[in-house]
């Protein structure tokens, strides 16, 4: 015999969008359960985002979990841009009026949310397997999966589908129900976690002929840095020399003097991948982060993405268990959409403007790098280009 349990609200995936659903619901009373397929150490193990608009900080505010962030992230008033052997600052705070980003990692964000939701006592099953989620077109939608060996079934008013790119959630809706948006980059990002200082206070997006690369940081003793990489290309081959040569000749002379190398902890190669889902409602089904859309991370969106979307959606559950009214559930789709896209546009933009393009391609070859200088030299002379992407790089309003 199996169990059964009922909650208002069953939460699918335990990354940053169902641990902050998660968080904002219990805080208002409304109650929600997770299921998650993976372990909560593997969760942690995955070195993702390091960027929070100010918009993410406040969610993680509000629920309470956001003392390490203030203690230990770093606030950035500007990143820059390398190009041509030289760098030009965009100065955030300047360019929109005092505001700035906080460099906190995923890892550390998803941890915290973690600890918050241990300590209040709320039931999350991690290691489930065969979730599935059904009857979400009708009255009584239900989650079946296997705990410990145990069948349960998760009976609940609402299903959160927070269950990433590959989940279970979106491909559970019938196709004809849903239109699908994708490009897939025909390069991908090679990254390097290391114990060394960071080579610069700031982040460093560089556009250079052989190709894009990114210097970031978790903290000022822990470094992450991307170069972009061909798809073709395997981790393995990868060795920490190689990186760290081909890192140098992608910066300006200044940088590459002082980068300090070391040993890398962690080294992986991501896609880049621009996805949108429409609609992100399916009755009782609501998506939300990287289970409805992917932005190539050259603009540091997809988190905060998923933080918008989990606003969103968390008042609309609220406002429909406190006030009996459907209005924000009704609009949740289109209110996640518009935002959505217009992040989309951005890192679209953004990875266009940074990275070598195959000469196949419309903006690719010399002629599209010649373009792409262009572009770049206008951009460090325009109050107003610049104002456009400083706007942008510290998040739209929602
Ligand atoms: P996640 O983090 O993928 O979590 C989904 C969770 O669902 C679980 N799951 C299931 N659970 C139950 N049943 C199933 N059938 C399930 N299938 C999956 C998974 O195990 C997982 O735990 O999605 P979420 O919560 O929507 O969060 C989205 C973010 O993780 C993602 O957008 C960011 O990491 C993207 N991103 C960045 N975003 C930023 O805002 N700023 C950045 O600087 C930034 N840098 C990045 C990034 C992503 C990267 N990669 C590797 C994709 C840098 C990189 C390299
Ligand atoms: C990161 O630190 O991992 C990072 C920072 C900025 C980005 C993407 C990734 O645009």
């Amino acid at each position: 015999m199996g169990i059964t349990q009922r909650t208002q609200v069953a939460i699918i995936g335990a990354g940053p969008s169902g641990l902050l659903l998660g968080a904002l619901l219990a805080q208002a009373g409304v109650d929600a359960v997770i299921v998650e397929q993976r372990s909560a150490d593997y969760v942690l193990g995955r070195i993702r985002a390091g960027v929070l608009e100010r918009g993410t900080v406040e969610l993680l505010e509000r629920v309470g979990v956001a003392d390490r962030l203030h203690r230990e992230g770093l606030p950035h008033n500007g990143f820059d841009l390398c190009f041509g052997g030289a760098r030009h600052r965009i100065d955030l705070h300047r360019l929109t009026q005092g505001k700035r980003v906080v460099v906190y990692g995923q890892t550390e964000v998803t941890r915290d949310l973690m600890d918050h939701r241990a300590a209040k006592g709320l039931i999350t099953y991690y290691e489930a397997q065969d979730v599935a989620v059904l009857d979400f077109d009708g009255e009584h939608p239900r989650v079946t999966f296997t705990h410990q060996g145990q069948a349960t079934e998760l009976h609940c008013q609402f299903i959160a589908g927070c269950d990433g790119f590959h989940g279970v959630c979106r491909a559970s809706v019938p196709p004809q129900a849903i239109t699908q948006h994708e490009r897939v980059y025909p390069f991908g990002w090679l990254g390097v976690l290391s114990r060394t200082p960071p080579v610069a206070e700031e982040l460093i997006y560089s556009n250079h002929e052989r190709g894009f690369a990114l210097c970031s940081m978790r903290s000022h003793t822990l470094s992450r840095y991307y170069v972009q990489c061909s798809l073709q290309d395997r981790v393995e081959n990868w060795s920490d020399e190689a990186f760290w040569d081909e890192l140098r000749l992608r910066l300006d002379p200044q940088a590459a003097a002082q980068l300090v190398t070391g040993a890398s902890i962690e080294k992986s190669i991501a896609p880049l991948r621009s996805f949108v889902a429409e609609p992100m409602r399916f009755g009782s089904l609501f998506l939300a982060g990287d289970a409805a859309h992917i932005v190539p991370p050259t603009g540091a969106k997809g988190l905060n993405l998923a933080a918008s979307d989990v606003h969103y959606l968390s008042t609309s559950l609220i406002e429909f268990f406190k006030e009996g009214s459907r209005a924000g559930i009704d609009t949740y789709s289109q209110r996640c959409l518009s935002r959505v896209w217009k992040a989309s546009r951005f890192s679209w933009w953004f990875t266009s403007l940074m990275h070598r393009f195959p000469q196949t391609e419309l903006s690719g070859g010399a002629i599209g790098y010649r373009l792409q200088q262009a572009e770049l030299e206008y951009l460090v002379q325009s109050e107003a280009a610049m104002t456009v992407l400083a706007e942008n790089y510290i998040g739209l309003p929602f």
